[in-house]
């Protein structure tokens, strides 16, 4: 794809999706945020102005009847679960500029504007739904796509149930935008990734839309259509026009959402491709609004093999997990194991040999070895470099390289392959250590010492500052041991090189080694 760099377009608004909050949260929901965080942190130190949001998804028959079962009024249900949902972001840490919830006026504001547009523009007409509806996905399924179970009931292809209604309804006019939108997948050919989801899309939208029921009117938990109360808002209408909402509509003169919309990205699992790339950008075209640049799905996670379920009891608690390995931990690894937009598998196992061999091991170490190495060798102080040889400037350019690499792999989400490209780097180090051997230098040739202590140093602290974004704990900890100020971590003064003479505190370890 084409990767727009230029430094006129500084801006970037990435979103998770609003998570229902008919339950707590789960690894899934952890993982989408932790994605998210690293590519708006990533932006940030890049000196991209970034607005990054997340945020619940409120109203629809499914939470609803949760709030039901506990006995609870549906506000303070929402209430409750949506602030389990604001705690996991801390808990991951991640860092949005917004947490926003469908229950608040802004958003109500925001839906029934997008509505009475519709309205306007002759985008919608009044009719009867009858037909199928898994309230689980909160969506509308036609016949051909429901799956037949051996007791002859049917079910959604995600295994929700579904049953039949029959109610009236307002409908969106889908079906006439199928052109505009196989054009405008056309001209904006990283509008989808990966690839393919795009391919997926196409094929889904070639196939034919027919038009889209937009109203319920057999409970009341949603926002009323402007001047037809009777009708509750589709619960999709309400949660996409979140993603509005947080840059400020309707407020389009507001310095918010001239900056912000459209949004750069939209990230979504995989599940939740057809409402961001389908119904989303025909209703926004259909308002009058510019659809966002770009949405990528990324796969599913199950877990020791299994797909997560309650009745399985095999749901993978995020906040227990960070409290047993590690906020950098368990972000490291839900960004490593598996290319972004592939399916993964957690295992204890897997998550306990990636934390040991790539941070305690690869990156751990070397941090540790190099600053023991300057406390026995150095008299505790950044080393004065001799004349660099050959090896030292290789690897100094490949840590030089380290900015231009992930940038654009960063720019297309592919989070695992900036990973590798950093480990490449902390690999080569441990190599070059390993030989060049500095503690035996010590002995022999004090300034050659300096040289390889003062090459690894600058080294590391490139690999510190490029590992911000994904293990923002242990980096921090690495600059600080090096002594890098606060306000000197962003990627602009990856070239400003430590100076000699200053002097570092004794090391202690930054990712321990994890028991099995
Ligand atoms: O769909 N593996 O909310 P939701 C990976 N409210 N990611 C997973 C996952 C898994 N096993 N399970 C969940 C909704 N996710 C709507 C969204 S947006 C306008 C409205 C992640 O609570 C993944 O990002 O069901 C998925 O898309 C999202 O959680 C669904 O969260």
């Amino acid at each position: 794809m084409t990767v727009d760099l230029s430094p006129t377009m500084p801006r970037y608004y990435v979103t998770t999706p609003i998570y229902y909050v008919n339950d707590v949260p789960h690894l899934g929901h952890a993982y989408t945020t932790v994605a998210c965080d690293a590519l708006a942190r990533f932006m940030r130190l890049d000196g991209r102005d970034v607005r990054f949001t997340t945020g619940t998804d409120e109203h629809g028959q499914k939470v609803a009847k949760s709030a039901a079962a506990t006995g609870l009024e549906p506000g303070a249900f929402t209430d409750q679960v949506s602030e389990r949902f604001r705690s996991l972001v801390e808990a991951v840490g991640a860092a949005p500029n917004d947490f926003i919830r469908t229950t608040e006026d802004r958003h109500y504001r925001s839906v029934q504007e997008i509505w009475r547009r519709l309205v306007q523009r002759d985008e919608i007409y009044t009719g009867k739904y009858e037909g199928w509806y898994s309230v689980r996905d909160e969506a509308y399924l036609a016949e051909s796509e429901l799956v037949r179970q051996p007791d002859g009931s049917f079910r959604a292809a995600s295994g929700a149930p579904v049953e039949w209604v029959a109610e009236s309804s307002y409908f969106f006019r889908l079906s006439s935008w199928q052109e505009p939108l196989l054009r405008w997948y056309a001209e904006h050919p990283d509008f989808i990734g990966p690839e393919s989801r795009r391919n997926e899309v196409v094929r889904f939208v070639e196939g034919g839309l027919e038009d889209l029921s937009v109203s319920r009117t057999s409970f009341r938990w949603g926002i009323p259509v402007p001047d037809d109360p009777e009708h509750v808002i589709y619960v999709w209408v309400d949660a996409l026009t979140n993603y509005l909402t947080s840059a400020g509509f309707p407020d389009e003169g507001s310095e918010t959402y001239d900056r912000f919309w459209p949004a750069n990205l939209h990230v979504v699992g995989k599940d939740i491709v057809r409402f961001h790339a389908v119904y989303w950008p025909a209703m926004l075209l259909a308002a009058g609004l510019a659809p966002p640049r770009r949405v990528f799905a990324h796969g599913w996670w199950t877990v020791e093999g299994q797909k997560m379920s309650k009745s399985v009891g095999n749901v993978v608690d995020p906040f227990q997990l960070v409290q047993e390995y590690g906020l950098d931990q368990v972000r490291y690894f839900l960004l490593r194991e598996v290319p972004f937009g592939n399916d993964g598998d957690y295992s204890r196992a897997a998550m306990i040999h990636r934390a040991n061999a790539d941070l305690a091991n690869d990156y751990g170490n070397l941090a540790q070895r190099v600053l023991t190495l300057i406390q026995r060798n150095c008299g505790g102080a950044i080393p004065e470099p001799g004349p660099a040889a050959a090896e030292d400037d290789g690897l100094l350019q490949a840590a030089a390289r380290l900015g231009p690499e992930l940038r654009p792999l960063m720019e297309t989400q592919q989070m695992h392959a900036a990973l590798r490209a950093l480990w490449d780097v902390i690999r080569a180090a441990n190599a070059y250590i390993d030989h060049a051997a500095p503690w035996a230098l010590a002995r022999t040739d004090m300034g050659r010492c300096q040289t390889v202590l003062s090459v690894l140093l600058e080294v590391l602290r490139r690999v510190a500052i490029f590992s911000q974004p994904f293990v923002p704990v242990g980096a921090a900890a690495i600059l600080d041991q090096l002594a890098v100020p606060a306000d000197r971590r962003n990627f602009s003064d990856a070239d400003e090189a430590l100076t000699p003479g200053t002097p570092l505190d004794p090391p202690t370890p930054v990712f321990p080694r994890l028991a099995s």
